[in-house]
């Protein structure tokens, strides 16, 4: 047996699933997790030994590479101070500026623990911002597990959402409402079907809960068009896509206001860290100001705003050569992993917006859930364990986007794709 798997047994005795979060346990891809012994910059190690170039980062936080010096330090002179003091300090509002040097939307923003926080805030707010009940959200888009977010589809497109997981009550479900990616009639729909009633539209700018999923042109527009004219308020769900596609993540691509954003993961260098924030009359309405009650323990913890600022500051100072070089080391690995893909005749889609991918084992044009949905899983398991065994760690799911940090070099895209060339040779 492989420490690996003595330390899954272990933790399979004590943790559902031997995991803190269900993606992890590998359940979608077949075989057994490695647990991580330690990671540095592109790499991770795992209880036996065995080295993997890293192709998730963390989920998306470690986009300058594991323990990285300065975030490192950071942390390190951050915890002699103190770990946790509960009380106001300089440090959130040193990093809160250099968020709102990067979103320009976000006026006032409020720190929270995690990307489920930040998300479960922003729709309380604009449900108390606005006085309506009805959220809309997208299939294949994920927002964390609050529950009036683990909705699916009802059975019409204007129709009620019904609940996405165990324990979560219909009545609380059916204020969601559950409408496909990438088609704005389903929101006009929607909007006709419960005229002054929906608070706000929640997405992500550019999907990456169901794979990497692109907005076709004009859909984000149409979405703010749409949730202007009906005095709703657009949220950009930008925990993923935040500081990853751009230093003002997909709103600076795509040039959207929103009138709130959420943000996580880079935010906190790797430590719980989670926001949620913009137009200031909006985040007014929240206490001790507002009446929109929200709060947190560890919200604004010192390490992690400390690693979010030494993240931040390295990203923004060297914007040039850190964006440019993601979009050059992941174009080379997704564009000559598919040309390998096309000569072994397997049937792939490839989805990518800078440093964010997915292989999708599909030869349909990917532009929602029911598209992504096509894709053959049990082919996208075989190459992820053959992966796997020749050292390149992907997302362990098919309908999961892929991460490079500025640790990945010609060096790892080299080796990346003689290990594709490996793996598909095994067929
Ligand atoms: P967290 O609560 O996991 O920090 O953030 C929830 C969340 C919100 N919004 C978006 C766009 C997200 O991608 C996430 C979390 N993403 C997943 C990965 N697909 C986290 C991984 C996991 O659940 O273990």
């Amino acid at each position: 047996m492989t420490k690996s798997r003595e330390l899954q047994v272990r933790a399979a005795g004590l943790l559902p699933g031997g995991v803190d979060s269900p993606v992890r346990a590998f359940r979608a891809v077949g075989g057994d997790p490695p647990f991580v012994e330690r990671a540095h910059g592109a790499y991770l190690w795992d209880a036996d030994g065995n080295k993997y170039l890293d192709c998730f980062g963390s989920w998306g936080p470690m986009i300058l590479g594991h323990a990285f010096p300065p975030v490192v330090e950071a942390i390190q002179a951050a915890a002699a101070r103190g770990a946790s003091f509960g009380a106001s300090h300089r440090y959130e509002a040193d990093l809160a500026e250099l968020v709102t040097k990067c979103f320009p939307s976000v006026e006032r923003l409020r720190f929270v623990s995690s990307g489920t926080e930040a998300c479960m805030s922003a729709i309380r707010l604009a449900r108390g911002f606005t006085g309506r009940k009805f959220v809309i959200k997208f299939e294949g888009c994920y927002h964390g597990h609050a529950d009036s977010l683990l909705v699916k589809a009802g059975s019409g497109i204007a129709t009620l959402g019904i609940p996405g997981s165990a324990g979560v009550p219909e009545e609380t479900a059916m204020h969601t409402l559950a409408l496909p990616y990438n088609d704005l009639a389903a929101v006009e729909t929607a909007f006709d079907a419960h005229p002054g009633q929906i608070a706000c539209i929640i997405v992500e700018p550019v999907v990456g809960n169901a794979g990497t999923i692109i907005p076709e042109p004009g859909y984000l527009a149409g979405l703010r068009k749409i949730t202007l004219a009906h005095g709703s308020l657009l949220i950009l769900d930008e925990v993923m896509t935040g500081f990853r596609l751009s230093l003002g993540g997909a709103q600076q691509i795509y040039g959207i206001t929103p009138d709130l954003t959420t943000l996580g993961k880079i935010i906190g260098g790797g430590l719980p860290c989670g926001a949620f924030g913009g137009r200031a009359d909006v985040m007014e309405f929240l206490a001790p100001l507002g009446p929109v009650y929200q709060a947190g323990t560890l919200s604004g913890n010192p390490l992690a705003m400390c690693a979010g600022i030494a993240t931040l500051s390295h990203l923004i100072e060297h914007q040039g050569a850190v964006y440019t070089g993601l979009e050059n080391t992941t174009r080379a690995i997704a564009e000559g992993v598919a040309g390998i893909a096309r000569e072994a005749g397997i049937a792939m889609t490839t989805n990518r917006i800078g440093s964010m991918w997915t292989w999708f084992f599909t030869g349909v044009h990917v532009t929602d859930f029911g598209s992504a949905s096509t894709s053959d899983t049990a082919a996208f398991g075989r190459f992820h364990h053959a992966m796997m065994e020749a050292g390149v760690w992907l997302p362990p799911s098919q309908f999961e986007a892929a991460f490079l940090s500025t640790a990945h070099g010609e060096r790892e895209v080299e080796y990346l794709l003689e290990a594709a060339k490996s793996a598909f040779a095994q067929g």
